[in-house]
């Protein structure tokens, strides 16, 4: 691959963009990330709720005890210039925290912060196919973060072991994407997404307990109360799902996408549902600049 990857304050040449086989942060996994997603606009390429991206991945390194070397406004315009430089239209962003190779060990107080900000042309995480028909899911055999044993308010590397698990698990098994329940054995959500189901005209998804804090999930509660679709933020049961109308995930890299299938169990008609279809098109507009979500 070529084009520039903003590493400590600095583009250099994607082949260049290396660090130490002795990186703390490939031994022990402590470091945080964020998916971005830039759209192209009538305006040009435009990054969705940039902001909030940027706020989050502040959190997580807070979280994490790791004190950030640069400031938001030098990561809003690192993520900026990475998909300005890199002349990309669409691009996904992976800005990540890690830690240096100064020690090894579990202490971590004294080794630097790196920051980085990668971006590149990822137009779909799942097929066109998918984005209407749904995906087949199954549950997963593996429990998802315990509030105190991974952070969950943390976007933090370590936390995605137990999403692929999961994801290796569901595709061995025939199916496209993993449900993970937690620890209580109610739903939390996908390897990488938040789950919302749709029953009786309302919409329901399980409250920020062993789930990520999504900025397209907040996205779709935000579209229904425009919609004035009801939005129920609670413990949901696997079995809820199998007898939901509609389910579809959500998430920066996944965006809006349907579930036909959990567990061998048809969900609803078996295809993208209508209150789906009309969430992913306002997605989309919102995305695409056409509405005022748009801040990025
Ligand atoms: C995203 O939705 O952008 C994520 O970070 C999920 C993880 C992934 O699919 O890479």
């Amino acid at each position: 691959r070529d084009g520039l990857i903003w590493l400590d304050g600095e583009m250099v040449p994607w082949r260049e963009a290396k660090t130490h086989v002795l990186t703390h942060t490939l031994h022990y996994g402590l470091g945080c990330f964020e998916g971005v997603r830039a759209y192209n606009t009538a305006e040009g390429p435009a990054i969705f709720r940039l902001q909030e991206h940027t706020d989050r991945l502040f959190r997580s390194a807070h979280i994490l005890n790791m004190k950030m070397p640069f400031s938001k406004d030098e990561l809003n315009q690192a993520q900026c210039a990475a998909v300005r430089e890199n002349n990309l239209d669409e691009a996904y962003l992976r800005p990540m925290v890690f830690l240096g190779s100064e020690g090894m060990g579990l202490r971590a107080d004294n080794l630097q912060v790196h920051v980085m900000v990668a971006a590149w042309s990822w137009p779909s995480y799942m097929s066109p196919e998918a984005r209407e028909q749904g995906i087949k899911v199954r549950t997963s055999s593996y429990t998802r973060h315990h509030v105190n044993i991974t952070m969950c308010k943390a976007k933090a590397n370590g936390n995605y072991i137990n999403s692929m698990l999961a994801l290796n698990e569901a595709i061995a098994s025939g199916c496209e994407e993993a449900l993970l329940l937690d620890n209580e054995g109610y739903v939390a959500e996908g390897s990488g997404e938040n789950i919302f189901i749709l029953r009786d005209g309302v919409l329901h998804t399980p409250e920020l307990t062993s789930c990520l804090e999504g900025i397209t999930r907040q996205t779709i509660i935000d579209f229904c109360k425009e919609l004035g679709v009801p939005v129920r933020e609670r413990r949901i049961t696997r079995d809820e799902v199998y007898i939901a109308d509609e389910a579809f995930f959500t998430g920066t890299a996944a965006e809006v996408l349907p579930i036909r299938e959990l567990d061998g169990r048809v969900i609803g008609a078996g295809k993208r549902g209508p209150l789906t279809e009309k969430l992913q098109a306002m997605y989309f507009d919102a995305v695409k600049g056409k509405r005022e979500a748009n801040k990025g």
